[in-house]
């Protein structure tokens, strides 16, 4: 802007450049203007009129750009103070680490400017060119799978996120007060999402928040995240439903290389990494393939014991595994299918061919988890009974179970974890640097 705000601070410099003719006049009141700018705090929020120019050094030569970020000398002709720093900034986006220090190193080596540090000043910290790149990039993939879920004949859906009842019968509930009787923040749209189709709005799809009261104070756990969660009904097979998720995560995947080149460059010079390997042919291995590829690798548990054929990997197993596939199929992306019926949540779909396994799926980038997903049971007496089975009595689902007495699809779905893609895409390290204001077990102390 040219014009300036009567209540700001200001200074207007005589033209001047670095290479015009200046008289002694000029000189000092650049020079002037030049101090003004110094004693400015630092994070002072500025507007500048100026000229781009490219930069060059003492001898005249123009310098090139580094590392694929373009490089602009900016000329200042004018400057006005629009946002007045009152307090001393935190700290310095340049005292930043290049990796995190792991929480133990912090303790013996000294404060540091710590993700904790970091997230304590949060909206501080939101302004480095990193972050500002992160959350542009996050912004991308929920674009992008939007963009491709409505050209495939989705409709987007936005579910309760209070319930009467805990969403899937686990623990890991938030129970809240509801006018004096308990309701609970939805842990999945999982159930919502299935009705949707059961009301027979065909393929649905939603980006929402997914509440978890587990105490996992892991780099890849939050309390509440976002869910990327589709569901559709199928004709023949499951299958179906994979290939859209393959090609949605794959539209993502290239969809934030064209879009945000320069984005992944600027985040790379805090959090270096290769870009992902993805196959044109996706790589589906089956569960009992995955077993079969630890055992023979030799790789023992941390207890010192094999993978037993139908357990659920922990997860060094499951980051154990990546690292096998990358070696034998140079992937960084693969879906294991066809997981043990035992270890999936009640309405996932048994086999019909072997019901020890179901027809359920998870997808692993960088040898993590970042989606869970399978056919559910469509058959109402089918779902009552797993229900029992597991331990929860089908009244407790009240609309969800009353629901399939009407007739319910054949269907299939699944959720993708956006914090986790972004923090794996990206190699950040910790899944709190993809979340705007991150909420962990450690979150509003006392
Ligand atoms: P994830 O496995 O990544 O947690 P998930 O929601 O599918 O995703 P499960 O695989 O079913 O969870 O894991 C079972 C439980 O163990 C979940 O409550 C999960 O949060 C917790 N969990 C998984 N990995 C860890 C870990 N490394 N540290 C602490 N808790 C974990
Ligand atoms: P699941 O529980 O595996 O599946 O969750 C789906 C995906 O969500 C992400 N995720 C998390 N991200 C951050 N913090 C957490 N605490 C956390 N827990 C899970 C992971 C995971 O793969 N109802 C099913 C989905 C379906 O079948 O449609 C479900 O919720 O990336």
């Amino acid at each position: 802007p040219t014009q300036h705000h009567p209540s700001t601070e200001t200074a207007q410099p005589h033209h001047a450049s670095a290479h015009s003719q200046q008289s002694n006049q000029d000189l000092s009141s650049r020079a002037s203007f030049v101090k003004w700018i110094q004693h400015l705090p630092r994070e002072s929020l500025v507007t500048v009129t100026g000229k781009l120019q490219k930069p060059a050094n003492a001898q005249g030569k123009i310098l090139e750009a580094s590392e694929g970020l373009q490089c602009v000398e900016l000329v200042i002709e004018k400057m006005f103070v629009v946002g007045r720093v009152t307090e001393t900034a935190p700290f310095k986006f340049t005292d930043i680490q290049v990796h995190d220090e792991p929480a133990e190193q912090e303790k013996e080596q000294g404060p540091k400017i710590t993700v904790r540090n970091e997230l304590n000043n949060r909206v501080f910290d939101l302004r480095s060119p990193v972050n500002q790149a992160i959350f542009r990039i996050r912004a991308s993939v929920c674009h992008l799978f939007r963009d491709y879920l409505e050209q495939h004949r989705f409709t987007e859906i936005q579910t309760a996120k209070l319930q009467g009842s805990a969403t899937e019968g686990g623990a890991s509930v938030f129970r809240v007060e509801y006018f004096g009787r308990p309701a609970y923040l939805a842990q999945s749209p999982q159930l919502a999402k299935q009705m949707a189709v059961i009301a027979d709005m065909g393929r649905v799809y939603e980006i929402g928040s997914i509440f978890r009261a587990e105490n996992s104070n892991t780099m890849r756990h939050l309390t509440e995240f976002y869910g990327m969660d589709l569901e559709m009904p199928i004709n023949a097979d499951y299958h179906e439903c994979m290939r859209i998720i393959d090609g949605v995560l794959k539209h993502i995947f290239k969809g934030i290389q064209q879009r945000n080149r320069r984005e992944i460059q600027v985040v790379k010079t805090r959090f270096p990494h290769e870009d992902l390997v993805i196959p044109d042919e996706t790589v589906i291995l089956r569960y009992t393939e995955g077993v079969r590829l630890l055992r023979e690798s030799g790789y023992r548990k941390e207890d010192g014991s094999e993978v037993e054929d139908d357990e659920d990997f922990d997860t060094p197993t499951e980051k154990y595994l990546g690292k096998l596939v990358k070696e034998k199929y140079n992937t960084d992306y693969y879906i294991l299918d066809k997981f043990p019926t035992e270890v999936r949540p009640f309405y996932t779909m048994p086999d019909p061919e072997d019901k020890k396994w179901s027809n359920s799926f998870d997808i692993f980038v960088r040898g993590q988890e970042i989606l869970s997903g399978g056919q559910r049971i469509h058959d109402s007496k089918m779902l009552e009974a797993k229900m029992r089975a597991s331990g929860v009595e089908p009244s407790v689902f009240g609309e969800y179970t009353q629901a399939f007495k009407y007739g319910a699809p054949p269907h299939a779905g699944g959720g993708i974890g956006l914090e986790r893609l972004v923090m794996l895409i990206l190699q950040l390290g910790n899944i709190r640097h993809a979340s705007m204001f991150p909420r962990d077990p450690k979150s509003f102390p006392e």
